[in-house]
C-alpha cells in the first residue's frame, strides 16, 4: 500500500470507528490500531480519557440552514470524511494527531515525540500523558484540577419539585407527536447543584457523544438555541385528521394516541400551571422514560432514563416530515417553523456547566456514559461550587493519604466518603469540614465521593479527582513508571 492509501485506509477505518459512536469502546474496535499504538507505548492509560479519540483528533462545529452543530472528536471525523476518506486528514487531527502521523504513525513515533509539546502550552507531550492531559490541546495541562462535580439519581431528582407539561415534540425528519412529560425544570437542577454567578450556559451531553449547547437565558439571535431560564410562551393544540398517522398510516405525520391527548380539540389553548419550561424530564404520559441502548446499527435508542425537553418557542402546529415525497398537505414541512424535538436530547448523562472555572478540565466524560444509563444517574459539573477540595485543589499527588475540605449544601449531619460511586452506599460517620482520606490503591487518576445526609435525605454523591503520581508535574520525569 502507498502512503496515500494507508492514509485512506486509515480514515476510513477511523471513521467507521469513531464515529460508530459510543466514543471508547467503538474507537477500540474493528482494527483500528491507532489506539493500539498508543496503549502499548502507554499500556497505564487504558480506561482514560487519553484512551479516547480526542488524543489525536479535535472537534469542530459547521453550519447548516442557519443551525451550528458542533460536534466531538469522533462525530467531527465522521462529518468531515463521510465514509470515502476523500477529506483533508489533517483537518481533522490536532497538532499531537500530526506529529505522530508525520514521525511513522507507529508505537515508536509516540516515544520518538515525547520530548515535543506538540500543543504548545508549556509542557512536553510526556508529561501531560503522564498527568492525564491531552498532548493536543493547549487549553489541558498538567496544571488544571478536575471540574467539580454532583452526581444526582433518580430518587434526588424525584424529591425536587416536578414539573408537567404537555407539548408537541415536533421534528424535523421523523414524525411528531404530542406527549405529557413530568420531571424537573432545569433550571431546578441548576439550584440544586449550586451553579456559579458567572454561568453562561450549559451544554448536555449523551452517551453517544453528541452535546446541545442551551444559553441560560434567551438569546433571541438565534432560533436553535433554547434557553434554560423564564416561561416559554403558551401553545395552541393542532389537530387535524388528514395529519393523524393512526387515521392515515404511512401519510399522516403526527402521533395523537398520547392519553393526555384526549380530550383536546384543536385550537384550544394548552394550559400547563406554571408555564412551558426547559424541562429535564423523568416521565412520559405517567411511565419513566424507556432508557437508552445502543442498537445493532450503533444508533441511540430509547430516551431515558432522562431527556431534555425544550417547549417550541415558535408554537406551531406539526408539520410532515422533510424526508416525505408527500408534501401536498394541511402542514408542509417548513424548515422556518419550530423543530424543537431536534434538540431534545435523549438519555442525557451530563450537564456540563460552562465556562468551566478557572484552573479547570474537563472530567472523564469517556467514563461518564453507559454506566450511568445502568444506574439512573446524571451528573451536573463545570460552573459549580466544588463540595469536595482534594489537597487545597492541588491536582496532582505523591502520596495516597490526602486531605479533604468539605464544603456541602446546607449542614447535614453525617457524610459517606468512598473512592468508588457504589450503588450501595457505606457507613456514614459525622460530618467534619476538614478530614483525613486514602485514596484507592495505585498511580493515576483517582476519585473521591461524598454523600451529605441531612436527617433521612441523601445528596450526592459529589465529587472530585486527583492524580497520583510518582512526581508531580513542573519536576522532570520520563513515562514509564
Ligand atoms: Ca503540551
Ligand atoms: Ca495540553
Ligand atoms: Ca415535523
Amino acid at each position: 500500500m502507498g502512503k496515500k492509501n494507508i492514509i485512506i485506509a486509515f480514515v476510513i477505518i477511523g471513521a467507521l470507528v469513531l464515529i460508530a459512536s459510543v466514543g471508547r469502546s467503538a474507537y477500540q474496535h474493528m482494527g483500528e490500531r491507532d489506539s493500539q499504538n498508543f496503549l502499548s507505548a502507554y499500556s497505564t492509560k487504558k480506561g482514560t480519557k487519553l484512551d479516547s479519540c480526542t488524543t489525536c483528533h479535535t472537534g469542530g462545529s459547521y453550519t447548516s440552514n442557519g443551525k451550528t452543530t458542533t460536534l466531538g472528536a469522533c462525530q467531527w471525523c465522521h462529518y468531515k470524511y463521510g465514509y470515502d476518506g476523500s477529506g483533508d486528514i489533517t483537518a481533522t487531527l490536532n497538532q499531537y494527531g500530526i506529529d505522530y502521523n508525520v514521525k511513522g504513525r507507529n508505537a515508536k513515533a509516540l516515544k520518538l515525540i515525547e520530548k515535543m509539546d506538540s500543543d504548545g502550552d508549556g509542557f512536553t507531550n510526556a508529561e501531560e500523558i503522564k498527568a492525564n492531559r491531552y498532548p493536543g490541546d493547549r487549553t489541558d495541562d498538567p496544571t488544571k484540577v478536575t471540574a467539580p462535580s454532583v452526581i444526582l439519581s433518580k430518587k434526588e431528582l424525584e424529591a425536587m419539585p416536578q414539573h408537567t407539561q404537555f407539548i408537541l415534540m415536533n421534528t424535523s425528519k421523523a414524525g411528531d407527536f404530542y406527549a405529557e412529560y413530568t420531571g424537573v425544570t432545569m433550571e431546578q437542577i441548576l439550584a440544586s447543584a449550586r451553579i456559579a454567578d458567572t454561568s453562561t450556559n450549559i451544554k448536555v451531553i449523551a452517551p453517544d457523544g453528541f452535546s446541545t449547547y442551551h444559553p441560560l437565558t434567551e438569546d433571541v439571535t438565534n432560533p436553535n438555541f433554547y434557553h434554560v431560564y423564564g416561561i416559554y410562551p403558551q401553545a395552541t393544540y393542532h389537530y387535524d385528521p388528514s395529519a393523524d398517522t393512526v387515521l392515515n398510516p404511512g401519510i399522516g405525520w403526527c402521533d395523537y394516541v398520547a392519553p393526555s391527548c384526549s380530550g383536546r380539540k384543536s385550537g384550544d389553548p394548552i394550559i400547563v400551571p406554571g408555564g412551558l419550561k426547559m424541562l429535564l424530564a423523568i416521565k412520559r404520559d405517567g411511565e419513566y422514560l424507556t432508557p437508552g441502548v445502543l442498537s445493532s446499527s450503533n444508533k441511540l435508542d430509547g430516551e431515558g432514563p432522562y431527556r431534555v425537553v425544550p417547549p417550541q418557542k415558535n408554537e406551531g402546529p406539526p408539520d410532515q416530515a422533510s424526508t416525505s415525497p408527500i408534501q401536498n398537505v394541511l402542514w408542509p414541512y417548513n424548515s422556518k417553523w419550530d423543530h424543537n424535538a431536534g434538540f431534545a436530547t435523549r438519555s442525557v448523562t451530563m450537564i456540563k456547566v460552562e465556562p468551566l472555572p478557572p484552573g479547570t478540565t474537563d472530567i472523564n466524560v469517556y467514563e461518564a456514559g453507559w454506566p450511568y444509563i445502568d444506574k439512573d444517574q446524571i451528573v451536573v459539573y463545570g460552573n459549580i461550587i466544588r463540595a469536595v477540595s482534594i489537597n487545597g485543589d492541588a491536582g496532582c499527588t505523591t502520596s495516597s493519604t490526602v486531605s479533604l475540605a468539605l464544603n456541602p449544601p446546607g449542614t447535614p449531619d453525617r457524610m459517606i466518603i468512598s473512592n468508588r460511586n457504589p450503588t450501595f452506599m457505606g457507613m456514614s460517620v459525622p460530618y467534619v469540614k476538614n478530614k483525613q482520606w486514602r485514596l484507592g490503591f495505585g498511580k493515576g487518576m483517582k476519585d473521591v465521593y461524598v454523600w451529605f445526609k441531612t436527617g433521612n435525605t441523601v445528596q450526592g454523591p459529589f465529587s472530585s479527582s486527583i492524580y497520583v503520581a510518582q512526581t508531580c508535574p513542573g519536576v522532570t520525569a520520563s513515562i514509564g513508571d
